[in-house]
C-alpha cells in the first residue's frame, strides 16, 4: 500500500530529477556540505571489528562528517535500540552492520519509515523480509557462500583422500555464518569421503572457539580438519589443539576466513593451511557508495567485495598488508 509519505517522497524525488530508486520508497538524501552519519557496529571484541570501526572513523574524519558511533556489544536487541536512538538524533544516513539476519529487520524498517536511508555493511539481513533498493539502499560486503566454497575446494584438492571435519560456525543467525556453512557444506557434499563430524557455533569469538574446539576434539579425536568461519575461532582452535598435544598443520589441518595479520602469519608458520580474505576496511567504499546515492545514482543491490586467498604460496609476501 502506498502511504501518503511515500507518495510525497516519490514526487519530491522525481521533481528534483533523482533516481527511480527513490520513487520505489527509498528515502532521498540531499546534497549538503556535511552530514551526520550513523554507524551501528555489532561488537568490538576482535581485531576485524576494530579495524572496520577505525576505517569508518578515519573516512568520516577525512570528509569532515560527524560520525554517530554505537557498539551493540554483541546484542542484537541493543543494536536495534542503537539504531532507534540514531533515528531520534536525526542522522542523515545509517550504516548498519546487522549482527543477525532477522532481529535487525525492525531497525531497517524503522529507519525507512523515518525517511533515513540505510546502507548495510559486511552482514546482510533476511532477504525474504527486507530488500535492497526498497527497504535499504544496498548491501556492501563479501560473497560468503563463495568464501565457504573456496575453502572446501582448497581442502578437497589438498586432501583428496577425504577428511573428518570439525566446523566452528560464526554467530548463529548471522549471514556470514549461514552462508559460509552453506558454501562449504554444499561443496563437500559432492564427495562422501568428506564428512563434517561436528558443527557448532563459536560465536566468531576466540575464547568461545577455543572452548568449542576443545569439547569437539574430545568427542571426535579422529577429526583431521578444523574449518573455522573466522580467524578468531581459528586461533582459538589452534590453542585447543596445542593444549590437547596435537600439532596444528600436521595432525589437524586448520582453515579460516578473514585474513588478519595473526592468521596470515599462522599460514607462514604452517599452523593454518589457508585463509580466505574478508577485508574489514570498509570506510572508503561505504562513503563512496553514500556519495553515489546522494548524486542520485541507482545503486546496485549488492556492492560486492572481492576477497583474496592466502596459502603457503603467498602468505609471507602478503602478511605486511593484512589488517
Ligand atoms: O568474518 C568476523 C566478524 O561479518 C564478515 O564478522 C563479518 C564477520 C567477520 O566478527 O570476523
Amino acid at each position: 500500500m502506498l502511504t501518503r509519505r511515500v507518495v510525497l517522497m516519490a514526487t519530491a524525488a522525481l521533481a528534483v530529477g533523482l533516481s527511480a530508486a527513490y520513487a520505489q520508497g527509498l528515502p532521498p538524501l540531499e546534497k549538503k556540505d556535511t552530514y551526520k552519519v550513523g554507524f551501528a557496529q555489532t561488537e568490538s571484541n576482535n581485531p576485524w571489528r576494530i579495524a572496520q570501526t577505525e576505517s569508518m572513523k578515519a573516512e568520516a574524519e577525512k570528509l569532515g562528517y560527524q560520525l554517530v558511533y554505537t557498539d551493540a556489544a554483541g546484542s542484537a536487541a541493543k543494536q536495534v535500540a542503537d539504531v532507534n536512538s540514531m533515528i531520534a538524533q536525526g542522522v542523515d544516513i545509517i550504516f548498519l552492520a546487522p549482527r543477525e539476519e532477522k532481529p535487525l529487520i525492525p531497525a531497517v524498517m524503522a529507519a525507512k519509515k523515518a525517511g533515513i536511508p540505510v546502507i548495510l555493511l559486511d552482514r546482510n539481513v533476511d532477504q525474504s523480509l527486507a530488500k535492497a533498493g526498497e527497504d535499504y539502499v544496498t548491501f556492501i560486503g563479501s560473497d560468503f557462500i563463495d568464501e565457504g566454497k573456496r575453502i572446501a575446494e582448497f581442502l578437497m584438492k589438498e586432501k583428496p583422500e577425504g577428511a573428518k571435519i570439525i566446523q566452528l560456525e560464526g554467530t548463529t543467525g548471522s549471514s556470514p555464518a549461514n552462508d559460509r556453512k552453506k558454501g562449504f557444506d554444499d561443496t563437500i557434499a559432492s564427495n562422501p569421503a568428506f564428512q563434517v563430524v561436528a558443527s557448532q557455533s563459536g560465536d566468531f569469538a576466540r575464547d568461545k572457539g577455543r572452548q568449542v574446539a576443545e569439547a569437539l576434539l574430545q568427542a571426535h579425536p579422529d577429526a583431521d580438519v578444523i574449518y573455522a568461519h573466522n580467524d578468531e575461532m581459528a586461533m582459538g582452535a589452534i590453542a585447543a589443539l596445542e593444549a590437547a598435544g596435537k600439532t596444528p598443520g600436521k595432525d589437524v589441518m586448520v582453515l579460516s576466513i578473514d585474513g588478519g595479520k595473526e592468521a596470515v602469519q599462522a599460514v607462514v608458520d604452517g599452523k593454518i593451511a589457508a585463509v580466505v580474505e574478508c577485508n574489514p576496511r570498509f570506510g572508503p567504499k561505504a562513503f563512496e557508495t553514500m556519495q553515489r546515492y546522494v548524486n542520485g545514482e541507482t545503486i546496485e543491490p549488492w556492492v560486492k567485495n572481492i576477497d583474496a586467498f592466502y596459502d603457503k604460496s603467498n602468505a609471507a609476501e602478503e602478511v605486511a598488508n593484512a589488517y
